[in-house]
């Protein structure tokens, strides 16, 4: 299986791509990045079959429409988002297939009511958008965010992972890359076991963030899948 980790530095996103036989799934790509990520899928001599979305991002514009123009890929994110033009509305216990790997889709809500996280299917790896970040977890001020649905996410969800079960976040602000079910559950400042949920509700009730830069241009944006123009 190939799997490369992408970085979008202007939005600290990162981008996942997984392939398998020739075909490819494309987690979070990010619009500014639609070349580089084209290009590279080209290079390997893969078909990309899916942008997989984990959530409609308030930080930047999905690549999904421009990869769906170029290399005419397929759009899915989660039916709770109603975004227009999406190939595939997904639902929690869902399945994406590519080459003979899949990822499962599991509902991850509380960063935005209609967050996805995908896990591979031997539970080796899991793509968690912004449910779990590094030490960290998503804000839940907007977007009908909400502090216990996060909190049980990460508990069900997530928690109930293999503690080996690598990370992957969709952002991260400080430098690290990819962290584990075992890592987060004893050092998440937030979230970790240690933590109740009265702990965690009043810790993002007081987070205090600026709102993201571009979030009038992209939520709408994203709400139809990075379709910008014409
Ligand atoms: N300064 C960034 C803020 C980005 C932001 O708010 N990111 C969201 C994810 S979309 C978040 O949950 N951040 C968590 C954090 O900053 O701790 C911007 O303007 O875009
Ligand atoms: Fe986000």
């Amino acid at each position: 299986m190939i799997f490369r980790q992408l970085f979008d530095p202007a939005s600290s996103t990162y981008t996942y791509l997984l392939a398998d036989s020739g075909e490819a799934v494309l987690i979070d790509p990010v619009l500014e990045q639609a070349d580089r990520d084209a290009v590279l899928i080209g290079e390997l001599g893969l078909m990309l079959l899916w942008t997989l979305e984990t959530h409609v991002h308030a930080d930047h514009i999905t690549g999904g429409w421009a990869l769906k123009e170029r290399l005419g890929s397929r759009i899915a994110l989660s039916a709770a988002a109603q975004a227009a033009g999406a190939d595939r509305a997904l639902h929690d216990g869902d399945s994406i297939q590519f080459g003979s790997r899949f990822v499962e889709v599991r509902s991850t809500p509380g960063h935005t009511a209609s967050c996805l996280t995908y896990v591979l299917d031997d539970r080796s790896i899991a793509f968690t958008g912004d449910c779990v970040l590094i030490r960290g977890c998503g804000r839940t001020d907007f977007q009908d965010g909400s502090s216990a649905h996060l909190y049980e996410s990460v508990r069900e969800k997530i928690f109930s992972l293999p503690d080996t079960c690598l990370l992957y976040p969709g952002h991260d602000y400080r430098g690290f890359t990819a962290t584990s079910v075992r890592e987060e559950k004893a050092h998440n400042p937030r979230l970790g076991l240690a933590r109740s949920e009265q702990d965690f509700a009043e810790c993002m009730a007081n987070l205090k963030l600026a709102y993201p830069k571009k979030i009038d241009i992209a939520v709408p944006a994203n709400l139809r899948c990075g379709r910008t123009a014409g």
